[in-house]
């Protein structure tokens, strides 16, 4: 069939014009204009002249500069602003609870506010320095140092409230995303009442929990925030929660020790040295796929392929050494690898990928030590994820009580639990805790917001395939054009937000700033390795034959950071491609 050109005319002209009004039918989105600085006009003073609604400031204190230190640098004069929101008695559990806040303003302001969502169960305000819990290992400027007024908060409530605050649904829910919601405005008021003008452009920032709270940002309050940051989100974190218990019962049958220092621990079943031997079997067959043999795997969907834990790795034929898995463990490896499903063989929780930095300490931790001795997963689980939440409150505090929660843990029986809500408990898990209609972020978009999301390969609690999966479905529901104003960046060999025989060293925060407000489209973030003398702290993680400060390109997502040639070193020797 032949359509004439001059039929189609007037829904070329309709197309045109919608794309000249800031449509997106061209590809083009509206450019967000740069901040302007302002200085600090009123610091102690805040402390009495403030007023928000049910908002308590307990104090206003000018920090001189060289308090705070960051890299070997003094973070510049500021003023630090505590307080309070939404003071109340539970009805529930009868707790006090407010959600606890500190803002750090500096003298020479960028124009720029920060939200610092910060990580694990919250809890604890952190200092607001914009530093490595925006995720990173051993940021060389933080927040402060480049000039943000930034917020932290305990998310509604205390550590000493942790994890018993699921007990009380509205904390449930400040947790989840509230809390960020009633606090936003109030730090945009408080800006403007210290440097007399609002924020010019607004961010969030955060990893881990931290990178949840800031992707459940982009999605719930897409008018308040312009640039979104969310390294190692736990998109669906109950989910993987539940999917890292689930896996407990069959660790425990290739365990050799059960309870270390007293605590129970599981890091046995597979243990640094066999950790490592994996690691150097799947270097032996990924390592080369990107075209040079450096230690890191960064065509992780090609290591997919080549890599195969029972025929690759050897087969012990007498007691485990080191030098092999036995029979036995080789499917229980292989099962924390692979998807997670329910009976009925519906998805619950993707796999991850093989990837050389399962040899870290933090791969174990995650693994291991916070499903059990650390009881971090089980009373999450119990308390905050499940309605019910779990009736035995002695497991807040007893380790042999989340070792048997974990040993005994039915997903078929539990997963219902993240859905379910009651007459107490009115929204489910999973609603207060991942972004309402996680692809669609529309509203975003067409404001000329931008978000980046960063994530370790070797992440063993949040699965970059989870995040990975997440990206496809945003970029199917952007007619694959997601990458105008939404990036996703996998950091080969990185553990849970830093660590590693990694790159973990890498400032997203200015490279979202330079997009948001300057147009500068991210196509590749300059990450660095941690070795001894590195300013940001060393990681001792990366292998004595890197040289001291390697560097890599990360690529955004589909694409892989191949050798050309030159330096192997150095970060321009690398191009992102297919
Ligand atoms: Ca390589």
């Amino acid at each position: 069939m032949i359509i004439r050109l001059s039929k189609l005319a007037p829904f070329v002209a309709g197309l045109l014009a919608l794309a000249a009004c800031g449509g997106s039918d061209d590809g083009s989105l509206p450019q967000l204009t740069a901040a302007r600085g302002a200085t600090l006009a009123e610091c102690s003073a805040l402390a009495t002249s403030f007023r928000f609604a049910a908002t308590n400031i307990t104090a206003a204190t000018l920090v001189p500069a060289g308090t705070l230190t960051n890299a070997g640098q003094p973070v510049a004069e500021h003023c630090r602003v505590t307080g309070r929101m939404n003071e109340r008695v539970s009805p529930v559990d009868g707790q006090a609870y407010a959600i606890g806040f500190e803002m750090r303003l500096p003298r020479d302001w960028s124009g720029r506010y920060l939200y610092q969502a910060n990580g694990g169960t919250d809890g604890v305000v952190v200092t607001a320095d914009g530093g490595n819990s925006l995720g990173s290992g051993g940021l060389l400027r933080n927040g402060l140092q480049q000039g943000f007024a930034i917020i932290s908060s305990d998310a509604g409530h205390t550590s000493a409230q942790n994890p018993l605050f699921g007990l009380d649904p509205q904390a449930r829910l400040d947790y989840g995303y509230q809390a960020v919601g009633t606090l936003t405005p109030m730090a945009k008021a408080l800006i403007r009442a210290a440097y007399g003008k609002g924020p010019d452009r607004s961010y969030i920032a955060g990893t881990s929990n931290g990178g949840r709270h800031a992707l459940v940002a982009a999605a719930r309050l897409p008018d308040e925030y312009d640039g979104v940051l969310s390294g190692a989100p736990g998109i669906f974190l109950p989910r993987a929660s539940m999917a890292n218990l689930s896996q407990i019962k069959r660790w425990d049958t290739v365990a050799t020790t059960r309870v270390v220092n007293g605590l129970p621990d599981f890091e046995s079943a597979l243990p640094p040295p066999e950790r490592r031997l994996i690691a150097n079997a799947i270097l032996a067959r990924c390592d080369a796929l990107d075209g040079l043999v450096d230690g890191l795997v960064q065509d992780t969907e090609a290591c997919r392929g080549a890599f195969d834990l029972a025929r690759d790795v050897p087969t012990c034929s007498g007691p485990r050494d080191g030098s092999c898995l036995s029979a036995a463990q080789k499917p229980v490896v292989v099962a924390a690898f692979s998807p997670v499903r329910l009976a009925s063989g519906e998805l619950f929780y993707p796999g991850f990928p093989f990837d050389p930095g399962l040899s870290q300490g933090n791969w174990a931790e995650w693994k291991f030590r916070n499903s059990v001795r650390t009881a971090r997963n089980p009373v999450s689980v119990g308390f905050i994820f499940s309605t019910p939440p779990s009736s035995d409150i002695a497991m807040a505090t007893d380790t042999s009580r989340t070792a048997a929660f974990a040993l005994n843990f039915n997903l078929d029986a539990e997963a219902p639990k993240l859905l379910a809500t009651n007459a107490v408990y009115t929204e489910s898990s999973l609603s207060f805790m991942a972004p309402p209609n996680p692809t669609r972020l529309d509203r975003l978009r067409d404001r000329g917001g931008k978000l980046m999301v960063i994530h370790g390969t070797a992440d063993a609690i949040f699965s970059i395939d989870d995040t990975a999966a997440w990206y496809r479905g945003l970029d199917a529901a952007n007619d694959g054009r997601a990458n105008r104003f939404a990036r996703f960046y996998a950091v080969p060999g990185m553990g849970h937000s830093r660590g590693g025989p990694a790159t973990d060293q890498f400032d997203a925060l200015t490279a979202l700033v330079e997009w948001v407000e300057n147009g500068t489209v991210p196509d590749r973030i300059i990450a660095t390795a941690r070795r001894a003398g590195n300013p940001g702290g060393a990681n001792a993680e990366v292998p004595t034959d890197w040289s001291p400060n390697r560097q890599r390109p990360l690529c955004p997502y589909p694409l892989v950071a191949r050798y050309k040639g030159g330096d192997p070193e150095a970060a321009a020797s690398f191009a992102c491609e297919r």
